[in-house]
């Protein structure tokens, strides 16, 4: 059995986690630990396809419910052709969002039952979870004027804001919820001491 380990990387909209991925590869790299850096939805050709689909803004209505069983869909290939097996070679992985993006998009911003969720996160995930989980916590006025400043705006990036402070509202639950695997950092601060915050995660994580 490998002990490679899952961290997961989740935050809203402008929270900084593309940014802060570049500081985690560096933080690894320097570590010797080869880690292999992923993202949902997305992560393998196939996924990635899925992935279009679902941020591509359209006209036609999308039912909460396919966004959700197209969420695991893409989840379930990725899981499959990418993340198990690196793991099951002794590679640790990140992933930019995993399912605790599902509970808080699909479950909070959407409204869907939460138990729908989990009954797919078990048929998929057959019991995996990430071993750590960074959430970058910052207001939703402050990251959407952040990710808004960057130009187009995607499918979700769209939404009102209450759908992103319901979304942010079951972040903070699942992360009271599920302390033993998260670290909740504070991203409305100057990026040197967020990589700080994350720096204390990783090292508190890595040496346990
Ligand atoms: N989704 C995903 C679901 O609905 N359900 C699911 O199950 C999953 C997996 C795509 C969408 O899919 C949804 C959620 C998403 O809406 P995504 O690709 O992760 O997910 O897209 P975004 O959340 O849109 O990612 P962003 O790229 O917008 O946010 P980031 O990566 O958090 O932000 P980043 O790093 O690009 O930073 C944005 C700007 O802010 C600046 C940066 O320089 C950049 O300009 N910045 C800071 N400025 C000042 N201080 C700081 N501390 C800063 N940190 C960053």
């Amino acid at each position: 059995m490998s002990d490679a380990k899952f961290i997961t990387l989740e935050g809203m909209e402008g929270a900084g986690k593309t940014t802060c991925l570049e500081f985690i590869r560096t933080y690894f790299s320097q570590r010797e630990t080869p880690l292999l850096i992923t993202r949902e939805p997305g992560g393998t050709p196939f996924a990635e396809e899925i992935r279009s689909i679902l941020l591509s803004p359209r006209d036609e209505p999308v039912s909460d419910g396919v966004e959700l069983l197209l969420m695991f869909a893409a989840r379930a290939q990725h899981l499959e052709q990418k993340i198990l097996p690196a793991l099951q070679a002794g590679q640790w992985v990140l992933s930019d969002r995993f399912t605790d993006a599902t509970y808080a998009y699909q479950g909070g911003g959407r409204g869907i039952d939460l138990a729908e969720i989990e009954h797919l996160e078990r048929l998929v995930q057959k019991g995996l979870q990430p071993d750590l989980t960074l959430y970058l916590d910052v207001p939703i006025d402050v990251g959407l004027a952040r990710a808004r400043g960057r130009g187009e705006l995607d499918r979700f990036e769209q939404q009102e804001v209450d759908f992103f402070e319901r979304t942010r509202d079951v972040y903070l639950q699942r992360a009271k919820e599920h302390a033993s695997r998260f670290v909740v950092i504070d991203a409305n601060q100057p990026l040197a001491d967020v990589y700080e915050a994350i720096s204390l995660a990783l090292d508190a994580f890595v040496t346990a």
